[in-house]
């Protein structure tokens, strides 16, 4: 059994869902917040009675096909955490995730072992690098989950996360102890930029257009206007996926796959679009843009969605 304490950075729905999943499993973890909303806790979200400890305890609240488990989870935020962190799972925003392993940065154990849940790309190459000393893995997960409050997470589709290293500091066995009887169904490829680029690229076609027209994934499947966007913007993401010798099997009828068996789910971007915060569309169709431009593809519609999205005030 491991004894390994597992540290998850970041309490949206994605570091709940972990946070619980790795307790089911029996595993000792514990959860990061921010200072500042750790600081700002209400006294009575803590199931602990104590009042100046580093570390609190909240109840930790997983609900999956009707059934609710709620767990005892540890909680604090990067300035009161403990050194050696050993396991560290990253759940923030892409456009967050490397300041937040930085503001941690003097805590991590030298055979610390990461692992990235960022949509995008981008955000785990820079990471990567910057911390080439350690084991840093990256992951790409189909799983839905929403928070229905803070700590209170809702496990809404069952998926696949894949996993997958990321520099030389990894060895083969690093997540092993994920790969078997954990409730969180999670694969390990030996090319995890193929399945980044992939999600990508379906990102890339959904995610922007139902931020513009704030409209659920199906929705774009009209057989009118939104629909010939969301071919255009296939074709163009295609070309760019070529060009980079990725091969993405049959992007178009993935893309329209997708969008059906996701109809009745809000994206990611546009969540993020309806409650005014940044989207990760930097690490998404900005990322896909500077490919295109830096191998000569014409992306016109990708432009005309961003220039779009832009004068709507959606980043
Ligand atoms: O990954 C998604 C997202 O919302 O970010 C899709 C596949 C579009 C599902 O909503």
């Amino acid at each position: 059994m491991d004894n390994q304490i597992w540290t998850v950075l970041g309490a949206g729905s994605i570091g709940c869902l972990w946070a619980a999943s790795l307790c089911h499993k029996g595993f000792p973890t514990q959860l990061i917040l921010k200072n500042e909303r750790f600081y700002s806790l209400p006294a009575t979200v803590f199931s602990d009675n104590s009042s100046d400890k580093k570390t609190r305890e909240i109840k930790l609240k997983l609900c999956y096909q009707g059934n609710a488990q709620t767990f005892n989870m540890p909680v604090t935020c990067p300035a009161d955490l403990q050194a050696p962190v050993t396991r560290l799972i990253i759940c923030t925003k892409a456009q967050d995730a490397l300041n937040a392993i930085e503001s941690i940065a003097d805590r991590l154990a030298d055979d610390c072992k990461i692992l990235l849940l960022q949509n995008g790309m981008g955000s785990q190459r820079s990471i990567a690098d910057t911390f080439s000393h350690l084991s840093v893995w990256a992951g790409s997960a189909t799983d839905g989950a929403y928070l229905n409050a803070s700590f209170d997470v809702h496990h809404a589709g069952r998926g696949i996360t894949t996993i997958g290293s990321l520099n030389r500091a990894c060895r083969d066995n690093d997540f092993e102890a994920l790969l078997t009887e954990f409730r969180l169904n999670v694969q390990q490829t030996p090319d995890i930029e193929n399945i980044l680029w992939t999600k990508l690229a379906i990102n890339c076609c959904i995610n922007g257009l139902t931020a513009l027209f704030n409209c659920k994934n199906g929705d774009l499947l009209d057989g009118g206007a939104k629909q010939s966007w969301l071919d255009q913007l296939i074709i163009e993401t295609a070309q760019v996926l070529d060009a980079y010798q990725i091969p993405v099997y049959d992007l178009y009828h993935t893309v329209h796959h997708v969008c059906r068996i996701t109809a009745h789910n809000v994206s990611s971007t546009c969540q993020d679009a309806r409650m005014n915060r940044t989207t990760e569309l930097a690490f998404i169709n900005r990322f896909l843009l500077k490919k295109a431009h830096d191998r000569s593809i014409q992306v016109s519609s990708h432009e005309q969605l961003m220039a779009a999205l832009a004068k709507r005030g959606i980043h």
